[in-house]
């Protein structure tokens, strides 16, 4: 019984401690339909892991594309004008072949396939140390577009794996210093 106390105490302490330890907010992007950019279609959160590793936890919520599979991927520009078109082809700043995260060749805004469910909504988390956050650095991923297309990425045509139309988009945006202390969701 009091081992058992001791553990939770200890447990709560960690927990406590720990918590000023949890990565830092420190980018995002809000998405939004291609059609119609009144209409939010998801999120994405990146934060700074250590080490020189940034975390992607995205979420999808497209009730239009429930129960279908939408590509993502990080392009070029920050400008979802046109219906996604002025974002442009694949970031690319690797100069690699596009393909599946993780495998040989890929672009390092490859993010790939994310089923959404019955209700539209998806998830992907990535953490990689192919991106930072800073200025100048030619892995900086401030300033690209998230692009979610109606299609799905078959990780072999070139250069963006047949992915069909752009129909969501966002900007990454630092998130400043005094608004980055929200914890992981
Ligand atoms: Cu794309
Ligand atoms: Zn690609």
């Amino acid at each position: 019984m009091k081992t058992s106390l001791a553990a939770a105490l200890c447990l709560c302490v960690f927990m406590f401690t720990g918590s000023s330890l949890k990565p830092k907010l420190v980018a995002e992007a809000r998405l939004f339909q291609t059609a119609d950019v009144s209409k939010p279609i998801g999120m994405a959160k990146f934060y700074d892991e250590g080490k020189g590793k940034i975390r992607l936890n995205l979420t999808i919520d497209y009730s239009e594309r429930a129960d279908s599979m939408v590509a993502v991927h990080f392009h070029e520009h920050g400008d979802c004008g046109n219906m996604g078109g002025n974002s442009h082809g694949h970031w690319n700043p690797t100069n690699e072949a596009h393909g599946k995260w993780g495998s040989g060749a890929y672009h390092s805004g490859d993010i790939g396939n994310v089923q959404l469910d019955a209700k539209g909504h998806g998830s992907a988390s990535v953490v990689t140390d192919r991106w930072s956050i800073k200025d100048g650095d030619v892995k900086d991923i401030i300033g690209k577009a998230i692009i979610v297309h109606g299609g799905v990425d078959d990780y072999k045509t070139q250069p963006s794996g047949n992915s069909g139309p752009r129909v969501g988009c966002g900007v990454i945006e630092k998130v400043k210093a005094a608004t980055s202390k929200s914890h992981m969701q």
